[in-house]
């Protein structure tokens, strides 16, 4: 069926959906077998490990976060911190 998917990166308690560009980039980068995308989110730089699953801080790669890609519509606490209204 046409299932559509999203990405999520791991908050408090809970997921936040990436930004739309940020989860058009890693969805191009997951479909075309790569293993990993980097990304610029808020004029910082981030490593995203495809197969790890897991986001880096690329100033600071202790600071990491477990990403996933789920079903659209999951539940989530916003987008990219953005609670809903
Ligand atoms: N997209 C947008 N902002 C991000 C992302 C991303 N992929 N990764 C990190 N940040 P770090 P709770 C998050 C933000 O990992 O209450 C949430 O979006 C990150 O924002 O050390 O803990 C919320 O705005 C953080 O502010 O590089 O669930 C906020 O945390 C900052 O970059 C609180 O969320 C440093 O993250």
């Amino acid at each position: 069926g046409q299932e559509a998917f999203q990405w999520f990166y791991e908050g408090r308690h809970g997921w936040w959906e990436y930004d739309p560009r940020a989860n058009a980039d890693l969805e191009a980068a997951f479909l075309a077998g790569e293993s990993k995308a980097e990304l610029l989110i808020a004029g910082c730089l981030y490593l995203i490990d495809l197969h790890g699953m897991m986001q880096y801080n690329k100033n600071d790669p202790g600071k990491r976060r477990t990403v996933k890609r789920d079903r659209v519509g999951v539940a989530c606490k916003g987008v990219a911190g953005i609670r809903p209204a």
